[in-house]
């Protein structure tokens, strides 16, 4: 689809200008990663609290706010790691949005991007991010594997979207990490967590669960716990606030 043409043009000219040695040679390449997956099996509520300035579906979200400010609250409430989105056509993100996350925040990082190509991830890397995002949806299963295993040879971890059964069960695989269930349907903008709940019995027990989208309350965390959810991506319910972290804060604790 479109974003995904958008993107692939996008990667092409920065592979002209930026050579993959110059990424490499980022302070932050050599780095030591986190693990996301681990974050959210240890804590009681794993939030993946997500910088979200605006989105296809919404528009404007929240543009008043800097990247530091938004991501330092979401640590201080109790973040098990935090979602950058760095397209910049759909999304008003960027690269700078995820290097401004890693110097002000110490969990781990999600590049929450459209990730076509190795560049991409070797970008996530420079840039300090600890997890990428695949999104089955616009992926075949050699290109998933190829991708998540040049992740994995980065130390970088796999956070695998899925939004069915199709594209879960093409998806399985060594080496994904966790496997998010994307409640909103990219179609039709409808949001429910009524997918995670269907496709949580598909999940195999050695992917960390995750739910994707649509979360705001306290409810709807514990009902998706009961179906093996340890992981819960949420950018709206927080970006919409006048304090973001505050929100965060009161989803957690
Ligand atoms: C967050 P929400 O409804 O809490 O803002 O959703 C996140 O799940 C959503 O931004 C998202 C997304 C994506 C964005 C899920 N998958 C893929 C861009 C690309």
């Amino acid at each position: 689809d479109k974003i995904i043409l958008d993107k692939k043009r996008e990667v092409e000219l920065k592979k002209a200008l930026i050579p993959v040695s110059q990424l490499e040679n980022s302070a932050l390449f050599g780095s030591r990663t986190q693990s996301l997956s681990k974050n959210l099996r240890n804590n009681l509520i794993g939030i993946i609290a997500e910088h979200k300035r605006r989105s296809p579906s919404k528009s404007i979200i929240n543009n008043s706010f800097s990247v530091e400010e938004v991501v330092v609250g979401y640590q201080n409430a109790g973040a098990s790691g935090i979602s950058v989105l760095t397209d910049g056509k759909y999304f008003g993100g960027s690269l700078d949005d995820l290097l401004l996350t890693k110097a002000s925040t110490t969990i781990p990082l999600l590049r929450k991007e459209f990730i076509i190509d190795e560049y991409q991830i070797l970008e996530a890397k420079a840039f300090g991010a600890d997890t990428i995002l695949l999104i089955a949806a616009v992926l075949d299963r050699t290109e998933i594997k190829q991708l998540s295993e040049f992740a994995q040879s980065l130390g970088l971890e796999v956070l695998l979207e899925v939004h069915n059964r199709k594209e879960l069960d093409k998806s399985i695989m060594p080496s994904i990490d966790m496997i998010g269930v994307n409640n909103r349907n990219l179609k039709t903008f409808e949001v429910t967590i009524e997918y995670s709940k269907e496709l949580a019995i598909h999940i195999p027990d050695e992917f960390v669960k995750v739910s994707e989208s649509g979360i705001d309350s306290t409810e709807a965390i514990l009902e998706l716990q009961q179906y093996g959810y340890q992981g819960f991506l949420i950018g709206e319910h927080f970006m919409k606030t006048e304090n973001p972290g505050k929100a965060a804060k009161e989803l957690i604790n």
